[in-house]
């Protein structure tokens, strides 16, 4: 196995272990050595959070398991995104973020940020449990081309037809694209409450905003 592929490996292990320490010892060694932050963040720390999902769902883990992989998951990551190559040539597009209301699980929205900044969007990101009529009201003041919401529990997913609804309300509907993501969403969800577009993972969101935002 490569060097690379080992410290991948190990990364992703500090994460299942929600060994805080590790995580930040491995993430230094990444850059130490020059390797791609972003590889680091998508192939090691994204990996271990995949595996603690399912070691949650399993019922192998519980809540304080989960909560130490993620703050392992979050220091790495810190580390890693200063050094994550930004796409200095593309457009800077704005495009808005978050979760939505009721809901706090952002690891996965966080990982949509990443791929986003690295491609260069300018992402004005609203955070986690976000009050529906945010998202509309940030769209406005930042000129944002689109919006991204992310939700994990099928309770808080309707939060995500309340604001294409209130964009449809408020006129501003043709003035922006929705994409929607989330373990528990489809395509078929977005389409119901019609959003744009559904993200499957992290990688594909910015090629879905690219195609959703081409002239
Ligand atoms: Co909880 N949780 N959780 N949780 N949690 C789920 C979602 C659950 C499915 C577990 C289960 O019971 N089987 C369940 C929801 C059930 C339902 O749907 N009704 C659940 C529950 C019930 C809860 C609590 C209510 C538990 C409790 O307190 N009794 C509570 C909710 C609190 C609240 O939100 N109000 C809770 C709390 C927590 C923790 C705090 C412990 C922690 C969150 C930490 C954090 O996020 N900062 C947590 C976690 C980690 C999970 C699981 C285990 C993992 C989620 C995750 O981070 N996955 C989850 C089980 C599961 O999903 N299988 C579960 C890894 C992440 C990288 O994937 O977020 O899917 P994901 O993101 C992917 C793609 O979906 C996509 O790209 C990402 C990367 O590829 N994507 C987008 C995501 N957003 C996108 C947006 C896009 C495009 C793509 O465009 C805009």
């Amino acid at each position: 196995m490569s060097e690379k592929r080992e410290l991948f490996e190990k990364l992703a292990k500090s994460v299942v272990d929600g060994d805080e320490e590790g995580a930040r010892q491995l993430a230094e060694e990444v850059v130490k050595r020059n390797i791609d932050a972003y590889e680091a963040i998508m192939e090691g720390l994204a990996v271990g959070m995949n595996k603690v999902s399912e070691l949650y769902e399993k019922g192998e883990y519980y809540v304080p398991e989960v909560l130490l992989s993620a703050s392992a998951m979050n220091v790495a990551v810190e580390i890693l995104k200063p050094h994550i190559k930004i796409d200095k040539t593309a457009k800077p597009i704005a495009v808005v973020l978050g979760v939505v209301e009721g809901d706090i699980h952002d690891i996965g929205k966080n990982l949509v940020k990443i791929m986003l900044d690295a491609a260069g969007y300018k992402v004005i990101d609203l955070g986690k449990d976000v009050p529906i009529g945010e998202f509309v009201k940030a769209a406005r003041d930042n000129g944002a081309e689109v919006i991204g919401m992310s939700a994990l529990m099928t309770t808080t997913m309707p939060g995500m037809k309340k604001v294409v609804d209130q964009l449809v309300a408020s006129n501003y509907r043709d003035k922006v694209k929705v994409m929607i993501g989330g373990a528990p969403t489809t395509m078929e969800y977005a389409k119901s409450i019609g959003a744009d577009m559904w993200g499957k993972d992290a990688s594909s969101a910015v090629g879905i905003v690219k195609s959703l935002t081409a002239r």
